[in-house]
């Protein structure tokens, strides 16, 4: 098989970008390990910034997200049962977010990808990349018990966190930057209706709890556990009961819950890798840089190298000018970086850190009043969660 550019992961990343390309006249394969029914399985994020907005309207994908999905304005903040307001409209200059699963724009990936007749290929096994540094650049995979060989010009590790794409970067080449939090999320998602209109980040100090919500039949709430936790340890009641303390009492009042339809654990962590080009490979989203969900700019960010890449691919096709590709890593990880910051800056303040000692849960205690008495630090926060321009 010959193709120009060769995608691995059907995530948002990588359809996204294939979707775009090919309204271009860019002809790519996707290729995806798991099932279509496996990846719109997963429950990940909930909300979007206006930049990957503006992308899902460039894919010709934003109808039902601008039909479905909800603006945001603001969201609340509580600490220890004391919520405020924080108002990202007025302190953005007049941005907002689009809350749209993850799923559901997945879901018109895919559908778009079919309307166009792209080719995606699912259940893909031992992807494997080669010859990353040769004018033509080459990926295997087994199929059953046949290698099936896609030549390219270009091989895009949009594989998430374990795929095999940042693998193939040699480690003399590649530096990693990890930060492993000592807690995770449990997620629930039920048929409930949400708690709230808009989204409640708590800070408590039995831990962070998140109000969340998909529509407004399906709410998302996570709490902050323990690693050793699993979801196993969490009946739905005890889910319940534990949320609702970590709630102001006037929210824990009208909570209303149900079963659960999904519950799982997603640990918190923070990583870059450097370079996102080798070669002729080059990484987008979760398979370069993964952020806490504290701040929710996991999937922004990667819309942010998702555009870089296709600017840099349009540059090269159409107009046979290599420097959107040379400059990508630099300019991918400059912002890159800036919502690791932030994601951090979110995690720090919100959570509850076993071994915090009392200087420094007073300092989360003086982040917070110094937040809520400074428009500069309002500013600050609403700028960087509506999402810092590409
Ligand atoms: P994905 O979604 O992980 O997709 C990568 C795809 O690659 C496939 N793959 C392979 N394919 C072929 N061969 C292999 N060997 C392969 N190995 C893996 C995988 O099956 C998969 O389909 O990465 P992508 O596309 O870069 O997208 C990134 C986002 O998924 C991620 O950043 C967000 O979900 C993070 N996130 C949030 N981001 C936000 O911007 N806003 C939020 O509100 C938000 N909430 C969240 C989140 C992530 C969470 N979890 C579970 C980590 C909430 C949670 C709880
Ligand atoms: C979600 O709805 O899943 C969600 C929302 C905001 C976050 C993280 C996750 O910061």
């Amino acid at each position: 098989m010959k193709t120009q550019v060769c995608i691995i992961g059907g995530g948002p990343s990588g359809l996204m970008l294939s979707q775009l390309l090919h309204l271009k006249g860019i002809d790519t394969v996707v290729l995806e390990r798991q099932s279509r029914a496996y990846v719109l399985g997963r429950i990940r994020a909930g909300v979007l910034e206006h930049g990957f907005a503006e992308l899902m309207r460039e894919a010709q994908c934003g109808e039902r997200m601008d039909n479905e999905g909800e603006i945001h304005g603001g969201f609340h903040i509580s600490n220890n049962g004391d919520m405020k307001r924080v108002d990202i409209n007025k302190y953005s200059g007049g941005n907002s977010v689009v809350v749209y699963g993850q799923t559901e724009l997945t879901r018109d990936l895919y559908e778009a990808r079919d309307r166009m007749n792209g080719i995606v290929i699912h259940n893909v096994e031992d992807v494997k990349l080669h010859d990353l540094k040769a004018e033509k650049p080459h990926v295997t995979y087994r199929d059953g018990d046949d290698i099936i060989r896609i030549d390219c010009d270009y091989v895009i590790g949009a594989d998430g966190f374990h795929g095999p794409s940042r693998k193939s970067i040699p480690s003399d080449v590649l530096k990693e930057y990890e930060k492993v939090y000592p807690f995770g999320w449990l997620g629930v998602l039920s048929r409930t209706k949400p708690v709230s209109d808009e989204l409640i980040y708590a800070k408590h100090d039995r831990g962070f709890a998140l109000c969340s919500l998909r529509s407004q039949v399906l709410s998302r709430y996570y709490i902050q556990v323990p690693l050793s936790d699993t979801v196993e340890d969490w009946s739905d009641d005890e889910f319940w009961t534990e949320l609702r303390r970590r709630l102001p009492q006037e929210v824990a009042d009208k909570l209303e819950t149900g079963p659960s339809i999904e519950k799982s654990i997603a640990p918190l962590r923070s990583f870059v890798a450097e370079p996102m080009r080798y070669g002729n490979l080059f990484l987008a989203g979760d398979a370069a840089h993964i952020v806490p969900p504290t701040g929710a700019r996991g999937l922004n960010s990667a819309a942010s190298d998702i555009y870089y890449l296709y600017h840099a691919m349009l540059g090269h096709y159409l107009k046979g000018d290599d420097s959107g590709l040379e400059a990508y890593s630099q300019k991918a990880l400059a912002r890159v970086w800036k919502a690791q910051r932030f994601s951090w800056w979110m995690t720090s303040m919100l959570h509850t850190f076993p071994d915090n000692i009392e200087y420094d849960r007073r300092l989360q205690e003086i982040e917070m009043e110094y937040l809520f008495s400074s428009e500069a630090a309002m500013s600050s926060l609403a700028e960087n969660y509506v999402g810092l321009p590409f």
